[in-house]
């Protein structure tokens, strides 16, 4: 297997030396990179030193390297899992048939577009997250942050890689358009609507690490799971950074919830503490969830029946399961939302990819909404956290020409009107959790609205020095 060279400009384990055309390539795209970065990244910390992670092997050890590092002086990378003698397409159309190392003519277009929709979600994210770093709740979280914000941009490194390396010049056309899209931005905005939601507090952020992030865990899956190898291979390393994100998501949540517990069970008013009540964290959970089910898309796609069929995108985990990988027979029964009812329809597997891959999503949001209940209870404090409904508060797919409650109902307009500021954030909630954004950047200390981790980092103190300001 071979290592990552990091004498390389761009440090790579794919042999770049080896194909000059290719190399040069990435190495203009570069400082069109370092310019973005240095322009929309977390700007006014470029000059600081932050404890980060770079990976310096591409197996499971090969995280072991933690160093003080500036950000635009990260090594970004590309970082491709090792090749699989002999790999055959695992679904679809073309199952059985060698893996391909090149792009098939017929799919080359579908190709493009998958890449470049996961593609532009990675800056995106950055772009969201890039003044976050003003009001963190300690240092810890700090670097914890710049740790996200690097690996995204990696992330990026690896769908360019394979733009350059494979599409020729669309390809490389399509590289610089990712730099040039923005974030929010109304005349160039960002592909998926979640990518350009305003992510301007650390409430939003780890929401934003819990219920977006893992829809990245659930696209990658099902990329790594592709005919076409450079991708899979592409995603199943990717996998290993998105892990980390949704640790950082998960355990933020998991302490705001615990520092609103501590409070309560104390007899004292949460928000005179400086806590965020639970409800409010809840709402948060609403709008974030809802806005990321938006991003597996329609739920009877011939879209990604294509990708199915051509052997392009599979399902979670399809070389694993015991199914019929070609998905030619059967059907998806699902609640349809048509003429302003529900009823239940069979919908032929292909078609329901994408509801297929929510099924696994919405599986692994409820362990996590276990985990905040599990807070509660240690607490003995008597609230329950809820997934909303797949159907609520949508903007993409069937479910957005209707309005639902947090069960799933269907809801008139009026009372959606007069309901919605039970189930998501208000103006006023908005603002209180922004009166708590303040940086918290004395050693060890917390902000007055999240419990310390029950660890540091790399078997380091809680105090270390994460990020040195
Ligand atoms: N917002 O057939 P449909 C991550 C469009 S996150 C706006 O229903 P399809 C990360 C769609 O483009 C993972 N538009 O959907 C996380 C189409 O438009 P056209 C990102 C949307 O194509 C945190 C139309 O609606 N990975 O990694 O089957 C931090 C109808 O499309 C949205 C990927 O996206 C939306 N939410 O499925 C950093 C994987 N949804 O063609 C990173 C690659 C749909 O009619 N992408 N539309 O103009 C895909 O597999 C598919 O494009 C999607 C959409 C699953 C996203």
């Amino acid at each position: 297997m071979p290592g990552i060279d990091y004498s390389q400009k761009i440090p790579n384990n794919v042999d770049l030396a080896s194909d000059k055309r290719l190399q040069r390539a990435l190495e203009k795209w570069q400082p069109s990179y370092i310019d973005w970065w240095r322009g929309m990244g977390p700007t006014d910390f470029n000059e600081n030193e932050v404890y980060l992670r770079t990976a310096v092997g591409v197996d499971k050890d090969g995280w072991a390297h933690f160093d003080y590092v500036k950000m635009p002086d990260y090594r970004w990378g590309i970082f491709l899992h090792p090749q699989e003698a002999g790999r055959k397409v695992g679904f679809g159309d073309h199952m059985g048939e060698d893996a391909w190392q090149a792009v098939p003519g017929e799919y080359r277009n579908s190709l493009r577009r998958i890449i470049v929709t996961q593609a532009d979600t990675e800056p995106a994210s950055v772009e969201q997250q890039r003044l976050l770093g003003h009001m963190a709740p300690s240092i810890y979280d700090l670097r914890n942050l710049f740790q996200v914000n690097v690996e995204e941009g990696r992330h990026l490194w690896a769908m360019v890689y394979l733009l350059h390396g494979f599409f020729g010049r669309d390809g490389r056309e399509e590289a610089e358009e990712l730099l040039e899209r923005r974030s929010g931005n109304p005349d160039h905005p960002r592909i998926l609507g979640t990518f350009n939601e305003p992510c301007t507090d650390w409430l939003s952020f780890f929401c934003f690490t819990t219920y977006t992030d893992r829809d990245g865990k659930f696209q990658l899956l099902s990329l790594a799971e592709s005919g076409f190898d450079p991708l899979a291979r592409t995603c199943r390393f990717m996998l290993t950074e998105e892990a980390h994100h949704m640790f950082v998501g998960q355990t933020g949540l998991g302490r705001v919830i615990e520092r609103a517990c501590e409070i309560m069970k104390s007899g004292k008013d949460v928000k005179a503490e400086g806590g965020i009540p639970l409800e409010i964290v809840q709402k948060y959970i609403n709008y974030w969830n809802s806005s990321s089910n938006d991003l597996f898309g329609g739920e009877i796609s011939s879209n990604a029946s294509n990708f199915f069929s051509g052997g392009l995108k599979g399902r979670a985990y399809e070389e694993k399961l015991d199914t019929d990988h070609k998905a030619l027979e059967g059907v998806y029964n699902m609640e349809v939302f048509e003429n302003g009812a529900l009823a239940k329809r069979e919908v032929p597997l292909r078609n329901a990819m994408n509801e297929i891959l929510r099924d696994e999503y919405v599986k692994d949001n409820e362990k996590g909404t276990e985990y905040f209940n599990k807070i509660c209870r240690r607490h003995e404090v008597d609230f329950q956290f809820e997934l909303p409904h797949r159907r609520f508060n949508r903007s993409i797919g069937m479910y957005s020409e209707g309005r639902f409650d947090l069960k799933g109902n269907v809801l008139d307009e009026a009372t959606w009107q007069e309901r919605q500021s039970d189930w998501l954030p208000t103006e006023d909630d908005r603002a209180y959790v922004q009166s708590l954004m303040k940086p918290c950047y004395e050693k060890g200390k917390m902000a007055s609205w999240l419990a310390p981790p029950s660890k540091g980092l790399n078997n380091n103190p809680v105090d270390y020095e994460y990020v040195r300001l």
